[in-house]
């Protein structure tokens, strides 16, 4: 593949984001004590309740980053942060009518909709993301779901990505259990499916699909025995009893999901929320509030990796470094999202430098624990 393709080797993956720590403070960059052995408020629980949820949320600012840095240090390499890198395989269009997605086709914006791209061209973009440092290649498609037709090229983009070396991660929409079954036998290692709010709020934003339908593809992506990558997406005017109901639904599923990506709504223009938040600014989430919900997830998710996924672009690096304390280990690099604006690579590389912050080497803990 590599071959056929020119694509560059595996050699000198991620010298980009080493290189800018000019002063490293030791030859394979700063030294963190790694995991500790198993502490009190550290065990994986799935019988969480509302109320004790709501009590994180409560707590002093200074007591909910000391537990949610207990927590990441018991089970988490300290000071390291898993790259990853987003990739729109098919833009906009969408059937479905996601008050957040600029993408969905009920929304008034300008992006262009186009077909799936060709498998040559995905994998061209999976190299130049692993050349700069990125550990996982995730692939989005502006879909319902995916229709049979479309399973062969989607396979060997995943074939593909793999054959470089990187991990796999793919969200397509709704999948039947067959499609996952494929995905799977393809060596997809990732699907993302987020439940995206609580459940009662989900229809206010979403209605043509519902919280269960979610649900039961996150089981057929379970079943199939796919890494589950399920979070959300704080900012669309919901209430603290909404974030508290969003973190519950997730930590009371059977198996927490390995990834778990917190998004701060970007608000786009000529979408629902985005037109909603730009008529009532202050709307916005609180930033403290957003860096509590990071916390939230750290400590009652221990094991899964905590993503810090949209609005990092307008998010001051303050607010990056709070939610890199309250647990989130796990960010997208790149200039673009999907569709939206990212920090940029040049921007990243700084900051983690600054921080003292490394790309992830090792395995995530709950795929440890699973092997
Ligand atoms: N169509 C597929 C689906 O909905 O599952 C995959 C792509 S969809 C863009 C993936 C996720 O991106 C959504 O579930 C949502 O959480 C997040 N997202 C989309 N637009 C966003 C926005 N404007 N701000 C923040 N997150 C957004
Ligand atoms: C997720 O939770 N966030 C990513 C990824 N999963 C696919 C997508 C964010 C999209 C932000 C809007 C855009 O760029 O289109
Ligand atoms: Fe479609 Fe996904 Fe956007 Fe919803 S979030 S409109 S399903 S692309």
């Amino acid at each position: 593949m590599n071959e056929s393709l020119n694509l560059p080797s595996l050699e000198g993956r991620g010298r980009g984001w080493v290189a800018l720590n000019e002063e490293p403070t030791a030859p394979n960059g700063p030294t963190h004590p790694q995991p500790l052995p198993s502490r009190e408020g550290s065990e994986v629980r799935n019988d969480w309740t509302r109320a004790e949820i709501a009590a994180l949320y409560d707590l002093p600012f200074d007591e909910l980053m000391f537990r949610a840095q207990t927590v990441h240090r018991t089970h988490h390499a300290a000071g390291q942060v898993q790259l990853c890198t987003l990739l729109s395989i098919k833009t906009g269009g969408c059937p479905e009518d996601c008050g957040y997605c600029n993408q969905s086709a009920s929304a008034d914006t300008e992006l262009k909709a186009s077909k799936l791209m060709d498998v040559r061209a995905v994998l061209q973009s999976a190299a130049q993301a692993r050349d700069a440092g990125s550990q996982r290649f995730c692939m989005g498609a502006a879909w319902r779901n995916p229709k049979d037709k479309d399973m062969p090229a989607i396979i060997e983009m995943v074939q593909g990505v793999r054959q470089m070396g990187m991990e796999t991660c793919m969200t397509l929409g709704m999948l039947t259990p067959a499609q996952a079954q494929q995905l799977a036998e393809a060596g997809l290692d990732y699907y993302n499916h987020n439940i995206d709010t609580s459940p009662e709020k989900y229809a206010e934003v979403i209605t043509t699909r519902t919280f269960q339908d979610r649900l039961d593809t996150l089981d057929h992506v379970r079943e199939a025995g796919i890494n589950v990558c399920c979070g959300g997406i704080v900012g669309m005017g919901e209430t603290r009893g909404d974030r508290v109901g969003f973190i519950h639904a997730l930590a009371t599923l059977p198996r927490h999901p390995e990834s778990v990506p917190v998004n701060a709504l970007v608000p786009v223009k000529g979408t629902v929320l985005g037109n909603m938040l730009a008529d009532t600014p202050l709307a916005k989430i609180d930033d403290i509030e957003f860096v509590r919900t990071v916390a939230v997830a750290r400590i009652t998710m221990p094991m899964s990796m905590v993503r810090l996924s949209a609005g990092r672009e307008s998010m001051s690096e303050a607010t990056q470094a709070l939610c890199f304390l309250g647990g989130a280990n796990s960010i997208f690099t790149g200039d673009k999202l999907l569709t939206t604006g990212n920090a940029g690579d040049d921007k990243d590389a700084a900051l983690l430098a600054k921080l003292g912050l490394v790309p992830m080497t090792g395995e995530e803990p709950m795929r440890v624990a699973a092997a």
